[in-house]
């Protein structure tokens, strides 16, 4: 239940001046409850956006139960500051999305899903075969679709073996602006350039800004961005929305994960 009208897709691809943050949650790493503690966290330091996902062999009976308690937090946070008048309930408004890693991790609890074609795959799998078993579903479910160029670049991580990726090297700056332009003329709204969950290192800002220099796009950047400085370059770069996950991930403690998220959060401003 949202209060702002439009679709995920409006508010995702909407004209800002500042870059915007994405907390992407896994499942499989935490309770539904923790996993609703963490987003309510982020909500609270400025994050725009829950991604829920990642892990390729999660079921979706734990996705479906993480959206739900996410949800569920959210409304009551809404409800509380709808009562409220010096607090603000539209701070709440924050879409759950699910970022699948096959058609088993879907919920019809989720706001929309990045619906994605990994472009640099080399298997028909991650090209339009999971694609294919999951739209009945997200059909009959009436989950919001994304359309979303997925392009991993090196160092790749678990998803560029899994994924069967081509990665993209720090140099093949035409080739990521090939497949940007392809992106747009395949009528895809978002292109996400993923280095990998934990990677050493983030997708090169050269890259970043070769796909940037294509119209019609809005740009997610994520894997291996850690420090505020790793935001500001792929910001300065031209990301539009910044997606981070071990860092929540891997916060000792919820006053931790709000320091990381305040500094992080905080970089993605102009
Ligand atoms: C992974 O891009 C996301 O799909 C987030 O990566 O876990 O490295 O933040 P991190």
């Amino acid at each position: 239940m949202h209060v702002g009208d439009g679709t995920v897709l409006e508010k995702v691809c909407q004209p800002s001046s500042d870059a915007r943050h994405i907390t992407l949650i896994d499942p499989a790493k935490q309770t539904p409850e923790v996993a609703a503690q963490r987003a309510m966290v982020a909500v609270e330091c400025g994050s725009s956006m829950v991604f829920v996902g990642g892990s390729t062999d999660t079921p979706d009976t734990v996705v479906h139960a993480t959206c739900k308690t996410i949800q569920e937090a959210f409304e009551l946070r809404m409800f509380a500051a709808s009562q409220d008048p010096s607090s603000d309930e539209s701070m709440w408004d924050v879409p759950v999305v699910l970022f699948p890693g096959g058609a088993h991790a879907l919920s019809p609890a989720a706001d929309a899903i990045t619906f994605m074609m990994l472009m640099n795959s080399t298997e028909r799998a991650f090209l339009v075969g999971e694609q294919l078993r999951g739209a009945p579903h997200l059909h009959r479910f009436g989950v919001e679709a994304l359309p979303t160029g997925y392009v991993v670049c090196a160092p790749g991580g678990r998803v560029g073996e899994v994924g069967a990726a081509e990665l993209i090297q720090p140099e093949d700056t035409d080739l990521v602006q090939a497949y940007a332009l392809c992106a747009q003329m395949f009528g895809f709204s978002l292109l996400y350039l993923e280095a990998g969950s934990g990677a050493a290192s983030p997708v090169h800002p050269e890259l970043i800004r070769h796909a940037a220099e294509v119209d019609g796009l809005t740009l997610l950047v994520g894997g291996g961005l850690r420090t505020a400085s790793d935001v500001q370059q792929a910001v300065a770069a031209g990301a539009n929305w910044i997606v981070t996950g071990t860092v929540t991930e891997d916060a000792a403690s919820l006053d931790e994960l709000r320091d990381r998220l305040t500094a992080l959060v905080g970089a993605c401003k102009a």
